[in-house]
């Protein structure tokens, strides 16, 4: 694994400011970074530490190739149909690459890696036991991308705030409107996770092809990054097959890819159980594909009430019913 932007922080010679970086970290806790591992409890660990971790050899190579060949094939259907998203450039910066979305519609075999035991250990670990999806997208990477702005997966989460205070208006809360900051460890309250983000490398992951960028320890930081590049950040390579998870925390983006090929990412994306999933599923999946999902997945996809939230006719029923199913006008 090589880390862009690494030797910031080994050389420990003031290179980053430490009064305003979470490189302090490093003499406080005597820890490496993050090294790509199969053991559960470490992964644990380096989430709570760092705020990401690195799966080691989650799938075997045949399922990987399998994978691949679905997710490219699905994506140039995409591209050769006109229906290929890629974010209008003043949107995300990068017009270049492309997104697939709703993948669990588009082959069982990417439902594999949201029933994934590791996958749903560490969404259980920083989200709990009762834990949905919010999204299942690739994120191919192309050559002559832009890198992604720094942000976090869940800039819509309110500040806590002391009695007294105004307090933050879910609804009013902006994409990229702050509050920015540093990213060393806040000294005052700060939010809990409300999403894992799990990405999972379809091809391997290198700093030439834009393997995603994370600034460690940001998550503790409470605050928002502006966007821009940091000398802070740091670029974890790994071999297809094995995935990136960071908390919704975290200050992370994809780099630019300067190599001849795509880098695939894919993305099982957790949420709480009562956060509002990225992508509408229960309105999204399409019928063929509900009719042969069985509980577990329809649970993950948010067709089962969480505590009577999410439910149609019944709080208590095991699962909603659409519309056509419950009572009209009578
Ligand atoms: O594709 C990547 O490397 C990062 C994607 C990302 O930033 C996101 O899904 O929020």
């Amino acid at each position: 694994m090589r880390l862009a932007g690494s030797a910031s922080f080994s050389e420990g010679s003031g290179a980053v400011d430490r009064s305003t970086s979470c490189a302090y970290l490093f003499d406080m806790i005597g820890q490496s970074l993050p090294q790509p591992t199969t053991d559960l409890a470490t992964l644990r660990a380096d989430l709570d530490t760092w705020g990401y971790c690195l799966a080691k050899d989650l799938l075997d190579e045949d399922l990987v190739a399998a994978i691949r060949q679905r997710l490219s094939d699905q994506a140039a259907g995409e591209r050769a149909a006109a229906l290929d998203y890629r974010f209008p450039a003043d949107a995300e910066g990068d017009d270049v690459n492309q997104w697939v979305y709703l993948l669990h519609n588009k082959g069982t075999l990417f439902h594999q890696l949201a029933l994934h035991p590791v996958a749903r250990a560490l969404a259980a670990h920083v989200l709990g036991a009762d834990h949905q999806l919010s999204a299942i997208d690739a994120h191919i990477t192309f050559p002559d991308n832009k890198a992604m702005p720094l942000h976090t997966d869940q800039w819509w989460m309110p500040q806590p705030r002391m009695p007294g205070e105004r307090h933050n208006r879910q609804g009013d809360l902006v994409r990229g409107g702050g509050p920015f900051g540093e990213p060393a460890p806040s000294t005052t309250a700060i939010s809990p996770p409300m999403v894992l983000n799990f990405m999972w490398m379809i091809s391997d992951f290198t700093v030439e092809n834009g393997a995603t960028r994370v600034v460690p320890g940001s998550h503790l930081s409470g605050v928002q990054p502006t966007g821009e590049p940091r000398s802070d950040e740091v670029q974890p390579e790994g071999t297809a097959g094995s995935a990136i998870v960071w908390d919704g925390r975290m200050w992370h983006g994809s780099g630019i890819n300067t190599s001849t090929g795509p880098r695939l990412g894919l993305t099982t994306f957790f949420c709480g159980p009562v956060v509002r999933a990225l992508t509408n599923m229960t309105y999204a999946t399409r019928p063929e594909v509900f009719e042969g999902l069985d509980g577990d997945m329809k649970r993950l996809l948010g067709f089962a009430p969480w505590n009577g939230y999410g439910a149609t006719d019944d709080p208590l029923a095991d699962f909603a019913r659409p519309g056509v199913e419950t009572a009209g006008e009578l």
